[in-house]
């Protein structure tokens, strides 16, 4: 499972599923962005966004060229459906789930767990470059 950033730094894992015939069941949320790196860019720097935005390939042409299944999945139940076929076919299959802004996980990360107060913008960067 993995956002359509973090997939295409692997993709090629891919070739692996297919040459050794593993039923490697990737899931691919594309929303377009590293979403994560846009929500600081929004909460954080006042919405000013940079490079944060993706132009991802067609995943069911990308699948092909690997030589394997895909599929896609708009609700949690079409990726329920898709999934129930998917586990027991025990081959390498893509699907891709288009989905939009997803909200903040980290409340549920860190429940209970007291957090230092976020750096103001300026502090940050001056932390980092050590002055
Ligand atoms: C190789 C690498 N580069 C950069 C990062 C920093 N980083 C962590 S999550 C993330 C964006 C992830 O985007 P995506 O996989 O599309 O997930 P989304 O937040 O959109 O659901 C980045 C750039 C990283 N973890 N690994
Ligand atoms: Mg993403």
């Amino acid at each position: 499972m993995n956002g359509d950033g973090g997939f295409s730094w692997t993709l090629q894992e891919l070739s692996t599923a297919k040459r050794y015939g593993l039923g490697l069941v990737t899931i691919v949320f594309h929303d377009g962005f590293y979403g994560n790196v846009r929500r600081i860019q929004k909460n954080r720097y006042g919405a000013r966004y940079f490079a944060s935005d993706l132009t991802n390939p067609d995943y069911g042409k990308l699948a092909d060229a690997f030589g394997i299944r895909s599929a896609r999945a708009y609700t949690p139940q079409e990726l329920a459906g898709v999934l129930a076929d998917a586990v027991p076919a025990n081959e390498p299959i893509l699907i891709d789930v288009p989905v939009g802004e997803f909200p903040s996980p980290w409340h549920l990360i860190h429940e209970g767990v007291p957090r230092p107060a976020p750096l103001a913008p300026d502090a940050h960067l001056v932390q980092r470059a050590g002055v």
